[in-house]
């Protein structure tokens, strides 16, 4: 077929084969969603004419250090999601995430410059959104998480793999950020001495939900981890949320991880990397949305104590994110992709104006919880 493949990767032929698809692309498309992974549309046509959409990914290996065993957790976690669903009279194809076999039957595929490839099913028919719409969107994102959250409760955990070890602990994210700073590779540090002076003053914060876990008064679950809201696909027609995506970072962890970290992205409102920072702010309005959609799906699986540190935990995870942002930019952008060379500072100040904000909503943002919390009995 005579598809021009200019821009797709150069082992393109040799992934291909290792599916069977050989000679079958009939179109693709990158698709430029997050910062980490290379990820692709394609489409191959059959033999007998029919066509077939499928996902693209090259897993990136210098963040995902131990790709197979990230492969098998979502995997793990998709065949349970699966029965969960049929049980429900769902459809799995189109509501998790399938992982196609190579012809020699492995789940991932690595090419010839040991580059690690994997195929998903496509949903089609189906969008993400950068930025919340209309509030009623970020009510079914709550919903869709906490759904998610409460199809796993009963999932064995012994059997997940913790393939970023301290992904969510926000302590150790700020011992990261203290020898950033010291090593100052970059030789960015003069530049960012507010930012530093904020992070340095909320060292507190950044072990309260790690000693809630380590002391077992919140449970361990199955967590997503990265609960942006352009990881939920909605449904072209219907609009309502149909998969969750991005299983990258399934592993064990808080509930509170996932809460929170929708919350900072979801409920600001201005974008992530937005340059000016008067922009930025907590919306409250969307933020009582999201935690009654995900009360109502996942309200009945959590403790009280989860519940009590579901505000708290939106601070923190923006923090968290904050940081892992003044990081990277002090080490010279290493980790996250960048589109210019102060992306990562804009990024950082960013959370950090929603840090200063949800600091002075956060009794506001306890009484909205506390009322949801109560309607769910
Ligand atoms: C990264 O690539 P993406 O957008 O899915 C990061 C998340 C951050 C997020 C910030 C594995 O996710 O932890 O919250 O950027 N993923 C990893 O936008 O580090
Ligand atoms: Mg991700």
């Amino acid at each position: 077929m005579g598809i021009i493949k200019k821009g797709l990767p150069d082992c393109i032929d040799e992934i291909l084969e290792a599916y069977g698809l050989a000679d079958k692309l009939s179109d693709w498309s990158m698709i430029c969603n997050g910062h980490i992974n290379r990820t692709y549309f394609t489409e191959f046509t059959h033999s007998d004419g029919k066509k077939e959409k499928r996902l693209l990914q090259q897993i990136n290996t210098e963040v995902f250090k131990k790709p197979l065993e990230l492969m098998e957790n979502i995997i793990r976690v998709t065949d349970y999601l699966r029965v969960q669903i049929e049980a429900e009279g769902g459809d799995p194809e189109r509501e998790t995430l399938r992982v196609y076999n190579t012809c020699g039957g492995s789940n991932c595929f690595i090419d010839s410059e040991g580059l690690y490839w994997r195929m998903y099913n496509y949903i089609d028919n189906s969008f993400s959104y950068n930025s919340i719409e209309n509030d009623e969107l970020f009510y079914r994102a709550g919903e869709a998480f906490g759904k998610f959250q409460s199809r796993l409760a009963s999932f064995p955990i012994e059997t997940l793999h913790d393939t970023i070890p301290d992904f969510h602990n926000t302590y150790k994210r700020f011992l990261n950020l203290k020898a950033a700073a010291e090593r100052n590779a970059a030789g960015r540090l003069d530049e960012v001495e507010n930012e530093m002076d904020f992070a340095l003053k909320r060292e507190a914060d950044t072990s309260v939900i790690a000693e809630l876990m380590e002391k077992g008064e919140i449970p361990v679950r199955v967590t997503h981890n990265d609960t942006k809201l352009n990881n939920i696909m909605f449904d072209s027609e219907s609009g309502k949320a149909v998969c969750i995506v991005d299983l990258d970072t399934v592993m064990p962890g808080s509930s509170l991880y996932d809460f929170g970290d929708a919350i900072r992205f979801g409920a600001n409102t201005a974008a992530e990397d937005e340059k000016d920072v008067s922009k930025v702010s907590l919306d409250l309005n969307l933020y009582e949305k999201y935690v009654r959609g995900y009360l109502k799906s996942a309200g009945k699986s959590l403790t009280e104590k989860e519940l009590e540190y579901l505000p708290f935990s939106a601070k923190l995870l923006t923090f968290e994110c904050g940081m892992r942002f003044l990081t990277d930019y002090l080490d010279g952008d290493v980790y996250f992709g960048i589109s210019y060379p102060e992306h990562n500072l804009d990024r950082c100040r960013t959370q950090f104006a929603l840090v200063a904000d949800i600091e002075r909503k956060l009794d506001e943002m306890i009484k909205i919880t506390r009322d949801a919390c109560g309607s769910l009995c």
